[in-house]
């Protein structure tokens, strides 16, 4: 089964142009930094996450063993998409809407009031462990894993352009509000990772344990730090702005790709990642980039594209247009990459601070 004609359902005769008008500026809801949330806020966002865990989910259970909950139905909904929106022409538009139908579930399902923060790399690259997001504290994601050498990252694995260094955990969550947040899917075996690949039949299996990671400040030195950030948004066109954010050549390795590995274990597997909540902050990071770099000359920015719907873009793989359609499963109809464009019309009102 190749994901790829799935995605692209030819629906270029229905295509829409943008429709109406962008929200005002000062209408939008704000998503902020978390280390500008308060205290409660940050509380909030926290309860929210583990009501989701209290929610039933909305899958098949007898399809998706795997799926516990209603958080889960995220996870499940990422990894059946995994080959296609990864170091391709997708990365962007789905993980828009993912991040926004994430909001909005924690929001309507669990009466959260506020809005996705953000994880802001380039404020804590020299110490992940002191940052308001990771120090591990109640008020935090919690921390680092514990170490555990047996499961630090294979340092061969390194793209081209990090100096890796082995991490400083590896085993599961040691403190904070997410010690016992439960995975009950994967990690996939990196080998089901390429262009044109299949998931493994059994990737929905329910596999407990906990959520692991392995701090590895290399990869967020490098590639998530103030001068890489401003450099990424001093592009003009979306090609240059690709690589830096998410290079589709396997070898390298880019803000949004530098992020997940920085946290390691869980976030490192591109199939599963979502089931660290980290995944959230950390993707709507990588929205209020692009989101920024579009405003700065949004006429001629908010319908640029590039790449196709195959992972690490192979040569012949259909190319993402406006009218690409795009699919969430079980958690939305599908939609055109033009109705995700515009963080400020459509369905969309939000902005970042
Ligand atoms: C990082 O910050 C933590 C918490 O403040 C501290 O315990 C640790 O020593 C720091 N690590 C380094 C390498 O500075
Ligand atoms: C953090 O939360 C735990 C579990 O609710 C609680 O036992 C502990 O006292 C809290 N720590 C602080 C510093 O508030
Ligand atoms: C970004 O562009 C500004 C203005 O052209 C320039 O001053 C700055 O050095 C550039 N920053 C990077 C990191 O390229
Ligand atoms: C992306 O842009 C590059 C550089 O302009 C171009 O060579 C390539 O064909 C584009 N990729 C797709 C899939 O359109
Ligand atoms: C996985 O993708 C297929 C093909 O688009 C779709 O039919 C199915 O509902 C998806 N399942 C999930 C869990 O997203
Ligand atoms: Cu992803």
């Amino acid at each position: 089964m190749r994901l790829g004609s799935l995605l692209v359902t030819a629906l270029v005769a229905f295509a829409a142009p943008h429709s109406g008008s962008r929200c005002r500026s000062e209408d939008a809801a704000v998503r902020r930094d978390w280390g500008d949330l308060s205290a409660d806020q940050r509380i909030e966002f926290i309860d929210a996450l583990w009501c989701l865990r209290r929610t039933p989910s909305t899958l098949p259970h007898d399809q998706f063993p795997g799926v516990r909950d209603r958080y889960d139905d995220f996870v499940a909904t990422h990894i059946n998409y995994t080959l296609s929106i990864h170091s391709s022409g997708l990365l962007l538009p789905w993980h828009r809407h993912f991040t926004w139908l994430f909001e909005k579930a924690l929001q309507d399902e669990c009466g959260y009031t506020g809005s996705i923060p953000y994880w802001n790399w380039p404020l804590f690259t020299t110490n992940l462990s002191a940052s308001p997001v990771f120090d591990g504290s109640n008020t935090s994601l919690s921390g680092d894993g514990y170490l555990d050498h047996s499961n630090h990252k294979a340092v061969p694995a390194c793209p081209r352009n990090v100096a890796c260094r082995q991490g400083t955990g590896g085993g599961c969550i040691m403190a904070g509000p997410f010690q016992d947040w439960p995975k009950n899917m994967g990690p996939v075996d990196r080998k089901y990772y390429q262009s044109y690949g299949t998931l493994p039949p059994d990737v929905f299996a329910y596999t407990p344990g906990c959520v692991k990671r392995d701090f590895s400040l290399a990869y967020l030195q490098t590639q998530n730090t103030a001068a890489f950030v401003d450099a990424m948004l001093n592009t003009t066109n979306i090609v240059d702005f690709l690589q830096y954010m998410d290079p589709s050549e396997s070898y390298l390795s880019g803000a949004h790709g530098s992020g997940h590995r920085g946290l390691g274990g869980m976030m490192d597997d591109p199939f599963s990642s979502p089931q660290d909540p980290a995944f959230f902050v950390h993707h709507s990071m990588v929205d209020r980039v692009w989101t920024i770099w579009q405003d700065k000359d949004f006429v001629n920015r908010r319908d640029q594209l590039n790449g196709t719907t195959i992972l690490f873009d192979p040569p012949g793989s259909p190319v993402v247009t406006l009218d690409t359609a795009m699919e969430w499963g079980y958690l939305d109809g599908p939609k055109r990459v033009v109705e995700v464009m515009d963080s400020r019309s459509g369905e969309y009102c939000y902005r970042y601070e």
